[in-house]
């Protein structure tokens, strides 16, 4: 390799970890499809993002629709957490039937720090024992 060629490899590899770098911090987030079950008593379709510390609590941001799609009696609901806390209080459409969605527009934080590291969410059906959960992933910033 002549002396020049490695010059211009060295600066291809530099533009290159830039561009990562910087589509990481610009796009850290994603959609955000859950289901309950194959049986799709109750869904959520949205999104997540993290805010930067300094915006809001530099949390964990979940946008979006919480259904419940069967009739029978049992309501659905969303929840995220924060690392290292519990799931956050429950939101989503409580009268059991498969009428309407709820809006989920939330942070999950930690109020001990400027932002977190990581954050989950989850929707559920309110039936009989432990609740059906559909759970997504850890996601990371
Ligand atoms: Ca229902």
């Amino acid at each position: 390799m002549t002396h020049t060629s490695k010059k211009v490899m060295a600066g291809l590899a530099l533009g290159a970890a830039f561009l990562l770098g910087g589509a990481s911090a610009a796009y850290a987030g994603g959609s955000l499809n859950l289901r309950t079950s194959n049986a799709n008593e109750g869904s959520f379709s949205g999104s997540w993002t993290f805010y930067p510390a300094g915006t809001g609590h530099g949390g964990f941001v979940v946008n979006g629709n919480i259904c419940d799609n069967a009739n029978d009696g049992n309501g659905v609901y969303g929840q995220g957490r924060a690392a290292g806390y519990d799931w956050a209080a429950r939101r989503g459409d409580s009268n059991g039937s498969s009428a309407g969605c709820a809006y989920e527009n939330r942070e999950f934080y930690d109020p001990q720090a400027t932002q977190v590291g990581s954050g989950q969410y989850q929707v559920c059906v309110d039936d009989l024992g432990p609740d059906t959960c559909g759970v997504s992933q850890v996601y990371y910033r």
